[in-house]
């Protein structure tokens, strides 16, 4: 198992848009291996294919205390949402940054897990906020792109900030 590089807000690569998975093989179950390993060592609570530089839909959550509850959802789709929730999201592409972001309260989604089997899953709290920003990042959406351009322009600045302290 492998832990991958995360890119990093602004780079383009995060807005291109996911393929979906025409059939669960090994490579995609490699995938899914190294990207829960990738999410657990970040840590973070959920992670998509898109973030890894890999343009699948593939997504691996894992919400709980315990970090032993591994989600994976391969082609998801929203089925039904209803509600409005307000969150104060952060994401590993955008290190440091938290934000409230409005998004549905519920979500039933559709989606196949790691052995190919289709399930449907019914969400609402955490779990449905990180499913709805995963599924924003398989088709390119980061979840600044909710706030102002102003807000936008002032994380690119302090993230720049970030880079040049790094070196
Ligand atoms: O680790 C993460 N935490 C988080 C907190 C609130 C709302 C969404 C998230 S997802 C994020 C991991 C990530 O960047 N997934 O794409
Ligand atoms: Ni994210």
């Amino acid at each position: 198992m492998a832990i991958l590089p995360i890119l990093r807000y602004p780079d383009p690569r995060l807005h291109k848009i996911a393929a979906k998975v025409t059939r669960v093989d090994a490579e995609v179950r490699k995938l899914i291996k190294d990207m829960a390993k990738t999410m657990y060592a970040a840590p973070g609570i959920g992670l998509a294919a898109t973030q890894v530089d890999i343009h699948k839909r593939v997504i691996v959550l894992d919400i709980s205390e315990t970090r032993d509850q591994l989600h994976v959802f391969i082609n998801p789709e929203v089925l039904e949402s209803s509600g409005e929730a307000e969150c104060e999201e952060g994401c590993l592409s955008v290190p440091g940054i938290y934000e409230k972001v409005r998004r549905a309260q519920r979500v039933r989604v559709e989606a196949l897990d790691a052995e190919g089997k289709r399930f449907v899953l019914e969400a609402e709290g955490l779990l449905a906020v990180c499913i709805q920003h995963e599924m924003d990042h398989l088709v390119g959406k980061v979840f600044v792109e909710y706030l102002s351009r102003l807000k936008q322009q002032r994380i690119v600045a302090k993230l720049k900030k970030q880079v040049r302290q790094a070196m």
